[in-house]
């Protein structure tokens, strides 16, 4: 029987590119998931997510998000379709909140160009903003983003070529740690590797119910763009909005006549995917109601919208470690991870074959800042 050097179990963000980093290295590559990736069951879906460097989630990431870019450039480098689209941001917040304060100074220690922007500013500058002077928003031109749907499938074609073995349309029921390797049972078959990542996102909670993870029912919409300065090729860059309340959105420019725009806070909690129920289009779409009504102008009729799951850490911050001497795990991305996904996949797939350890710091994605917990995780 084969023992692989490494299994990587979920494989629609983190995971794919743990695994095209890890074949890549001539390793022996095992990729399981429960549907065929890209798919919609998962927190990779519906196309578009965010890069940003300038950080309002806190400076520890930036470091790590500056290499992401760069693997990024690497990866659409080598790659044919455009994935990668630096079209800029605008993030527009009350300057006293704690969103804005740390953007300016992850820009400043790192150096980040960017410009600030009265309200008034802002609103002349695209046409399409309508906030008054308790707003202040940060222009960062390297900023854009990513084409999920097209990066997942080049990693996992990449992967393949490199001679990793796929298993898709799989659900792993157990994971048994023998004295020399892992077992992995799924419903249709038995697998054996060295080392295991586990990067299942929202889901994750099955295997490993102790986990501090809450599965968080998101929507997406898209509606028309009635006003054409809402459009990438007007300049229309993506933007994030925190509002005084505390609502916070997000959106991207409009491409074929389509803007789309979500909602960043609140969300239905949610155990499985079975809960991740349809997108109503009476009911989700209310809830870019307030952003539309009285902040961004030009938006029309809804379109389309759709679900996913965001996986929830207590404090949104990452959770980033091993659970033993052969299992990594990575997951609590709290709805900001994918842009990081390049870099993260690079990492664990050189500390799972023992390669070069990274001079990034993972240590504030520790598992142990929840003591409690992860006494029982990793029992
Ligand atoms: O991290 O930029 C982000 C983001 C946008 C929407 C959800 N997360």
């Amino acid at each position: 029987d084969k023992i692989y050097d490494l299994a990587v179990l979920g494989c629609g963000s983190v995971g794919s590119a743990v695994g095209y980093y890890a074949s890549r290295k001539g390793a022996s590559i095992l990729e399981i998931d429960s549907y065929q990736p890209p798919h919609d069951f998962g927190t990779h879906h519906g196309q578009t997510r965010i890069i940003r460097h300038a950080y309002g989630e806190g400076d520890k990431y930036v470091p790590l998000l500056l290499e992401a870019q760069s693997l990024w450039e690497e990866l659409q480098d080598q790659t044919e379709e455009k994935f990668l689209h630096q079209v800029g941001i605008v993030n527009i917040a009350p300057q006293e909140s704690d969103f804005y304060k740390n953007i300016l100074s992850s820009a400043e220690k790192y150096r980040l160009p960017i410009d600030i922007l009265t309200a008034v500013e802002l609103n002349e500058r695209f046409h399409t903003w309508n906030f008054d002077d308790d707003y202040k928003a940060i222009y960062e031109k390297n900023a854009g983003y990513l084409r999920t749907d097209i990066i997942i499938k080049e990693y996992l074609e990449k992967a393949k070529e490199y001679g990793a073995t796929q298993a898709f349309n799989q659900q792993v029921s157990q994971i048994i740690n023998e004295p020399d390797y892992i077992r992995i049972i799924t419903d249709n078959a038995e697998y054996k590797a060295r080392k295991l990542v586990v990067s299942a996102g929202s889901w994750v909670k099955s295997l490993y119910p102790d986990l501090p993870i809450q599965p968080v029912r998101k929507t997406f919409h898209w509606f028309e763009a009635e006003y054409e300065n809402l459009l990438e090729t007007k300049g229309f860059p993506c933007f994030t909005v925190n509002l005084k309340s505390n609502e916070t959105y997000y959106g991207f420019p409009g491409s074929d006549n389509l803007i789309k725009i979500g909602r960043h806070d609140g969300g239905q909690d949610i155990s499985n995917y079975q809960e991740q129920y349809e997108y109503d289009d009476d009911k989700d779409a209310k809830e870019v109601e307030n952003l539309l009504g009285t902040y961004l102008i030009g938006t029309g009729k809804l379109d389309f919208g759709k679900t996913c799951s965001y996986d929830m850490s207590p404090d949104e911050d990452f959770i980033i470690d091993w659970l033993d001497d052969r299992t990594q795990i990575v997951t609590g991305l709290s709805g900001h991870g994918f842009k990081f996904v390049s870099v993260l996949g690079h990492i664990l797939a050189n500390r799972a074959l023992g390669k070069e350890e990274t001079n990034l710091d993972l240590s504030p994605f520790a598992l142990d800042r929840f003591t409690k917990i992860t006494e029982k995780v990793k029992d």
